[in-house]
């Protein structure tokens, strides 16, 4: 069996970490596990932590670091046989202090967009909620406006792309993420990617993953 790769994607709202963690996933099978999509998951069904979560994710606030954890690390040990991708976990350093007790990272990827072409992309997302399918009207339109290209549901806007929430948000992030990006740092896993565009960071990405995702044993030996 081949060893097991633990990787973690981190950025500002709107930098593309689950638009390359989808890539991620579908190029080298990592399981993905977004922790803004486990939030959801969670308001969607009402579970306590989801009810609590859904007053601070309205305001664009970060959820506190003890429910984030609390409902995390337990999906993570879940998981613990499988080569996953964590995206949006950990947030804070409080959170990273907290991974690093449960296990050791190989990958640390960090993406570095300015602020001008975040606030421009999340203001024009849509999602389809019942899947989580993701539009851009620019980038990635519908082919029905309005409408997911899958099933013709309506899509909506997530309340904290709406423009209060998401000012406060990506200002926010700038303070809290810089000591965990020190934190990877001292640890030698982080790496950073910095551009405007997607598909430009993408290659970069996938470079580094092929050059430290171990290639899966063949099960069959190819005989003599
Ligand atoms: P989330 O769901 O983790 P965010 O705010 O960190 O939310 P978000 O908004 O989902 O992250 P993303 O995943 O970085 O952004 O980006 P994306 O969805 O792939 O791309 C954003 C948009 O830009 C899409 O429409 C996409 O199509 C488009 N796009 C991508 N690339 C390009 C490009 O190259 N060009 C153009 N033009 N467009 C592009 O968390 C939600 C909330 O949950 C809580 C917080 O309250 C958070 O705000 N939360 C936590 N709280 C505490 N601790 C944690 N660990 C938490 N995790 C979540």
């Amino acid at each position: 069996m081949s060893r097991i790769f633990r990787a973690v994607i981190m950025g500002p709202p709107g930098s593309g970490k689950g638009t390359i963690s989808e890539r991620i996933a579908h190029t080298f099978g990592l399981q993905h596990l977004s922790s803004g999509d486990f939030l959801r998951e969670n308001i969607a069904a009402r579970t306590e932590a989801g009810v609590l979560a859904k007053t601070y994710i309205e305001k664009g606030l970060l959820v506190p670091d003890h429910v984030m954890t609390r409902l995390l690390l337990p999906r993570l040990e879940e998981i613990a046989r499988s080569s996953w991708l964590l995206d949006g976990f950990p947030r804070t350093l409080a959170q990273a202090q907290a991974l690093n007790s449960a296990c050791d990272l190989d990958v640390v990827i960090s993406l570095n967009v300015p602020f001008e072409t975040l606030k421009e992309r999340l203001t024009h997302r849509w999602i389809h909620p019942a899947s989580g399918r993701v539009y851009n009207m620019i980038f990635n339109p519908p082919h029905v406006k309005g409408l997911d290209d899958i099933t013709g549901e309506p899509l909506i806007q997530h309340e904290d792309d709406k423009p209060e929430a998401l000012v406060a948000r990506l200002r926010h992030y700038k303070d809290v993420a810089k000591p965990v990006i020190d934190f990877y740092k001292s640890k030698g896993v982080l790496h950073t990617f910095s551009d405007t565009d997607t598909d430009h960071i993408w290659p970069h990405v996938s470079s580094l993953l092929g050059s430290k995702i171990p290639a899966p044993t063949p099960s069959v030996q190819p005989s003599p």
